[in-house]
């Protein structure tokens, strides 16, 4: 069996299983984590979504869903698609993982338990609030500084770099607790944590050099002594002294937050600007009600899903339609391509404030659905309000720049201009 061999479950099905059990599965030749899809994945995905209901792609030996009915309910269904064999291409079963897997995303019931219980309670809605009016000055002092920049009333900035980039990196380290030297360090972590779980192409090997340094400096960070007071950080090691967690769990927990927590929002934040600088009349329909925000960004999140991809392991033989996915394969959920469905979404392609994003699972979905969502929220909607205080109309000032990831929808730059005020 294919599945009980780790030499053969990385050959090419039609090598080691003639399609046997498996005849009839839709197959797709393309590479999706090429850099011509990475650019623009959608004609992929209306593909994938065309194909089946569950189809199989020769490039990886791995079977992929790209309809939102078909990921979402796999995503929901942790017994049959397990997480802990790894949530990349990568099998922990054969293969040993680059880093100790996290605790959360790469775990399932009863480890992954206690774990998300205490995280839940750190990131709560209801914990945040002590952070809010924090974060609403931070981001109206960063949007005042970049107004500085303005000739006239025209602002002309780097919607990445200046806005979706440097708020996260303003106030996410600090709520966390760790000290100010290294931060540097989190983008890169983050941006190969998320090549790594794609196969090791050139996107992987770029990152490969650098990573060993920067693992031990974001290991270094996790240290209880290394976590000021009154952040999640301490907070999680509080939660081992009451014996929530244990005491080495902790450190593990504190890497989920510096792993998931950075590149993700910037790239939501950055999803956002782009929206509203290529739907302008959307922002518009924002400035008229601001109590809009939260649909804002969460439409955001379902219309560009910055975390494209995660993988899933079949813990027996799952059927899907005419489909036997067999025990122990491999399969990638495109939680892009299901957050687009035509099936589900009415001009899925379009961003749209009127519409109800809730249920999209760009946060995925079930019991590893995004346990930071409400961080991401908040730092999205501070940064929403201090632009609306001041500016009237986005405009793309020159073509943005993709930065290319195999798991995340990202960007190297996006030129805006804004009008103030
Ligand atoms: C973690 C982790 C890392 C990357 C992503 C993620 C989207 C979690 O270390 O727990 O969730």
């Amino acid at each position: 069996m294919a599945t009980s061999n780790p030499e053969a479950a990385r050959l090419p099905l039609e090598a080691s299983e003639p399609l046997g059990g498996l005849g009839g599965v839709p197959t797709i030749g393309a590479d999706p984590f090429g850099h011509d899809i990475l650019e623009d994945p959608s004609e992929f995905h209306e593909q994938l979504r065309g194909a089946g209901r569950v189809v199989y792609l020769p490039r990886y030996d791995v079977f992929a869903m790209g309809r939102y009915a078909d990921v979402r309910a796999a995503l929901v269904d942790w017994q049959s698609f397990q997480s802990a064999a790894g949530v990349g291409l990568s099998n922990f079963k054969y293969e040993k993982p680059w880093r100790p897997p996290s605790l959360l995303l790469e775990t399932d019931p009863p480890h992954h338990d206690a774990p998300r219980v205490v995280l839940s309670s750190i990131l709560s809605a209801r914990a945040l609030r002590k952070l809010r009016d924090g974060w609403m000055a931070d981001a109206e002092q960063l949007v005042g500084d970049l107004a500085e920049r303005a000739t006239g009333k025209v602002l002309e900035i780097d919607g990445y770099a200046d806005l979706a980039a440097a708020f996260p990196i303003r106030v996410f380290p600090d709520a966390v607790g760790i000290g100010q030297e290294g931060r540097e360090n989190l983008l890169p972590y983050g941006d190969h944590l998320f090549n790594a779980f794609g196969p090791s192409n050139d996107l992987v090997q770029k990152g490969a050099e650098r990573i060993g340094d920067i693992s031990t400096w974001v290991n270094a960070q996790c240290a209880r002594d290394a976590l000021t007071a009154g952040g999640f950080g301490e907070a999680i090691w509080a939660a081992a002294d009451r014996g929530d967690i244990t005491h080495e769990q902790a450190p593990l927990m504190v890497r989920s937050l510096l792993s998931a927590g950075v590149d993700t929002t910037v790239h939501g934040i950055a999803a956002v600007l782009h929206a509203f600088a290529s739907h302008p009349h959307e922002w518009d329909a924002l400035r008229g009600d601001r109590d809009r925000i939260r649909v804002a960004f969460d439409e955001a999140v379902r219309w560009e899903s910055p975390v494209q991809t995660f993988f899933r392991t079949a813990t027996t033989d799952v059927q899907i339609g005419e489909v036997t996915i067999p025990e122990g394969r491999k399969i990638l959920m495109f939680l892009g391509a299901a957050n687009r469905d035509p099936r589900r979404w009415d001009n899925p392609d379009v961003y749209d404030l009127a519409r109800d994003p809730s249920g999209h699972v760009g946060f995925g979905m079930g019991i590893h659905q995004c346990v930071g969502q409400h961080v991401a929220r908040l730092e999205a909607e501070a940064l929403l309000h201090a632009l609306l205080d001041r500016v009237c109309r986005i405009e793309i000032a020159q073509t943005p720049e993709r930065h290319h990831n195999n798991t995340l929808r990202a960007w190297k730059s996006i030129p805006l201009r804004f009008h103030l005020s």
